[in-house]
């Protein structure tokens, strides 16, 4: 009936989970999860549900499958799904389901989770999957949360869930600069390796919370705050197992005996490294990763601007100074409204009436907030000793203060637990929690993310936002913009927080993005990312020539994986046997995510 059991349990650490927290943010982690439950109303889920079973295969055939993967696994690593479904929260997050669900939670839901404990194991998993025509969808942890979590896009599908057992840290190399990391190895996991061996010369370099895969946040290309912000670029060297069972060594790991795996991302011939980003060509049980030198000191920074209008001046001013490597990492310029609810407060303490939370509410209370009223702020960090930084942030103050109003917020003037210091220790290479709190803005709160590129234009920046703007608010949703300063573009990144456990706003958010989408995309925008129920519509506005990049990407698809078992549907990539059934999800097809069956074996 109730989550208190949920709600009481501690916090698990680093030490007794791969998916645990680090000592260092405990405290942070349980307050945050005390401040996820008192806004819970939804009700626990407590009876066992009825089981599901993949498209295209009958029930008795399936338990057998699964009766024969378990004798190769061993019992404990394959489990049905036919549990309640237990949401947790982001530390104590679920594999059964999208935790920040935005259809009907039931659509989502894998049939069982397996757990291969090694790189063998995961090929006998795909060749079993061949074998009985089961489709598969790999996660290295499901913490892509806002994406679709942990869920597979075809109900009924079997999850790997590499991370439970595949954890190592292969190798750190202090002389290199790199790692070589498996499917469960977190940001959090790194960061802890790298300060127990005393490497205080390697940093790493975070997303915005710090629980993620580094396998799985690279391969979805996500982004972190340092000068190694684009995780992608960042890698070097895969192993990925085929979706027919076979395993490949990218780059230089293709050669026996070579020590540049992990320094030389292209070895010899096509570079196929990108074929197995977000796709659905391959698992990777194996990604190696270059590590920041301490750069011997660095120095968060934070400016305010007053005006919503301010927006394209400063954008023109930003990309010069980011192009030119003044301003040196991956910024973000974040809007009024989400600086409040990222102090973890519901809306409903500072406004209880419907429709969006009115810009004199936002104001009078961004007022007493200790950085001060204001539109947009600036989160930054100078990097290198004193006289190197100061250089830096001198033409970066006289830049800004261009924008009439601009104010520079001295940091020694802000308290210890304000938003800017969990930006500082993110830009420098220090893991955090804090970047969730805002998802409380809501009862039951989930997000999902609106994410469009642009260059780096004070048109461009006005034109999303504008049309952002326009759309939360004709659908009543807060407005939670994000700028994150790219080399020559910007992600701008729109977290729409609902309440999952009111389907009427889950279908407003949903109608919301697919506009969001169309809209973008009538303007030349698309995003560089997205969650799964959305895929098909972004695929769909990279359409360039008769669709002609999809027509490839199929073509890859049906050579790659003939069988159509590995992760149907992701990134909008479908499998032969699932084309014309009604299996994209559209404006059209609303909440169900499934089509009509698969075409039979051939
Ligand atoms: C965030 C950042 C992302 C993303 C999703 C969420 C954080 C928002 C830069 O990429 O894709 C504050």
């Amino acid at each position: 009936m109730s989550f208190l059991d949920e709600a009481q349990s501690d916090v698990p650490l680093l030490s007794e989970k791969h998916s645990g927290i680090p000592e260092f943010l405990l405290e942070k982690a349980r307050e945050a999860k005390a401040g996820v439950f008192e806004t819970r109303t939804k009700p626990k889920a407590t009876s066992d549900r009825r089981p599901v079973i993949p498209p295209g295969v009958e029930e008795q055939v399936f338990v057998t499958a699964l009766g024969e993967l378990e004798k190769q696994l061993g019992q404990d690593n394959v489990e049905r799904n036919n549990k309640p479904l237990k949401d947790g929260w982001y530390m104590e997050h679920p594999n059964t389901h999208d935790l920040m669900t935005i259809l009907d939670e039931e659509e989502l839901v894998p049939s069982a989770m397996v757990y291969p404990g090694s790189t063998e194991e995961v090929q006998q998993v795909v060749l079993w999957a061949n074998k009985y025509h089961i489709p598969i969808s790999p996660i290295s942890m499901g913490r892509n949360l806002g994406y679709g979590g942990a869920a597979p896009r075809v109900r009924g599908s079997v999850l790997v869930d590499l991370g439970r057992r595949m954890n190592k840290i292969l190798d750190i190399s202090p002389e290199d600069y790199t790692c070589l990391l498996e499917p469960g190895v977190s940001f959090f996991a790194l960061h802890d390796a790298i300060k127990k061996k005393g490497y205080d010369h390697l940093w790493i370099d975070v997303p915005d919370v710090g629980g993620g895969s580094v396998i799985g946040n690279t391969v979805d290309r996500g982004v972190g705050y340092t000068p190694y912000g684009d995780h992608w670029a960042c890698h070097s060297g895969l192993e990925v197992v085929l979706p027919t069972g076979e395993v490949i060594r990218t780059g230089m790991g293709a050669l026996p005996g070579n020590n540049t795996w992990q320094t030389f991302p292209y070895g010899f011939g096509p570079y196929s490294d990108g074929i197995f980003s977000q796709s659905n060509f391959g698992i990777v049980t194996k990604m190696g990763m270059t590590l920041m030198p301490n750069p011997g000191g660095h120095e968060g920074f934070m400016y305010t601007f007053q005006k919503e209008e301010d927006l394209n001046q400063l954008i023109e001013i930003i990309r010069p100074l980011r192009i030119s490597n003044i301003l040196e990492n991956v910024a973000q310029l974040r809007h009024v409204t989400q600086t409040i609810a990222v102090r973890g407060r519901p809306r409903t303490d500072f406004y209880k009436g419907e429709g969006t939370i009115p810009d004199s509410v936002v104001h009078e209370v961004a007022a007493t907030l200790p950085i001060g009223d204001h539109t947009w702020a600036y989160y930054g960090m100078s990097y290198g000793p004193p006289h190197i930084r100061q250089y830096k942030l001198s033409i970066i103050d006289t830049e800004f203060k261009k924008v009439p109003g601009a104010r520079r917020i001295d940091p020694s003037t802000l308290p210890p637990d304000e938003y800017f210091w969990a930006r500082d220790r993110i830009a420098s290479g220090t893991p955090e929690l804090h970047e969730l709190r805002w998802v409380n803005w809501m009862p039951n709160g989930a997000h999902i993310a609106f994410s469009p590129v642009s260059p780096i234009r004070g048109t461009d920046a006005t034109k999303l936002f504008e049309l952002a703007k326009k759309r939360h608010d004709e659908f009543g949703v807060d407005l939670f913009p994000a700028f994150c300063v790219g080399l020559r573009e910007m992600h701008l990144i729109v977290e729409l927080v609902y309440d999952r456990a009111d389907p009427k706003r889950r279908k407003d958010v949903l109608d919301c993005l697919r506009h969001l989408v169309e809209d973008a995309a009538a303007c030349g925008y698309g995003e560089y990312r997205t969650h799964l129920v959305l895929m098909d519509q972004v695929a769909g506005t990279y359409n360039w020539n008769d669709g002609a990049l999809m027509k490839f990407h199929e073509r890859l698809k049906d050579a790659l994986d003939p069988n159509g078992i590995m992760a149907p549907g992701r990134c909008g990539i479908w499998p032969k046997k699932y084309r014309n059934r009604g299996w994209e999800m559209t404006k059209a097809s609303g909440g169900n995510s499934q089509g009509d069956g698969v075409a039979p074996p051939s």
